[in-house]
């Protein structure tokens, strides 16, 4: 296991500023249903699956399939429901976001946690972002793993999160952003919740944000993997 000190610092930076961007709370969401509350899924183990170019809200399966889960099964990051990426098989989710501003830097944040029903895991989220429609050939910008053994206590009932904040640019007013689970064939996987996209505030907002954020930010533990064969 290799550890990036500088991406857990750049994390941390990151997550200082985004913090507080959510905290002022004025912004228009431009990720849909980013917590994954709607459609409401059958309070079941697996909930509802998904599979390959099915659709949910405005998120299309685009590999393999997902479950979304309440959170009478997985209690959720936020909300009430959340998604595993592993269905029957590792899947993945996409959006295309619109309304974005060419040349914008924006904060994306999202919550990754694990499905442990069958046992621990380590799962891997694979994150894209680009432009165009063929999800495969998007650049991958993150790798990111949740490792039980940072995650003492947890279980189906009880689930630990890692929250990550990566920095992304818009080259176009429509791009693509995509999920997708790495681990291994199964039935349980990485868990994904609480999925936000906002702009970087300007200089001066930063000045007001204060030293609030940086109390919240220091509270979130993040791993930052950037190639899969650093796992
Ligand atoms: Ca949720």
């Amino acid at each position: 296991m290799q550890h990036d000190r500088y991406g857990k610092i750049q994390s941390l930076c990151l997550g200082v500023v985004a913090w507080g961007v959510l905290a002022t709370g004025a912004l228009a969401a431009l990720i849909s249903n980013g917590g994954f509350e709607t459609p409401t899924a059958p309070s079941t183990i697996g909930g509802k699956t998904y599979y390959q170019n099915q659709s949910f809200g405005e998120w299309t399966v685009w590999k393999g399939s997902i479950d979304l889960v309440r959170d009478d099964f997985t209690p959720d990051f936020d909300g009430f429901q959340s998604v595993d990426l592993n269905g029957y098989a590792p899947g993945g989710i996409y959006q295309d976001v619109s309304g974005l501003v060419v040349g914008q830097e924006y904060y994306l944040s999202f919550a990754i946690s694990a499905n442990v029903f069958y046992g621990l895991i380590d799962p891997v989220v694979q994150v894209r972002w680009g432009e165009g429609t063929s999800t495969e050939q998007l650049p991958v910008i993150g790798t990111f793993q949740w490792l039980a053994s940072e995650h003492s206590g947890h279980s189906n009932s009880s689930m630990k999160w890692d929250t990550h904040v990566v920095a992304v640019t818009a080259t176009a007013s429509t791009m693509r952003l995509a999920f997708g689970s790495t681990s291994p064939d199964g039935v349980c996987g990485p868990v994904l919740d609480g999925v936000k996209l906002e702009p970087v505030p300007e200089p001066s907002s930063l000045v007001a944000l204060g030293g609030t954020a940086v109390g919240l930010a220091v509270l979130s533990r993040r791993r930052f993997v950037r190639r899969r064969s650093d796992v």
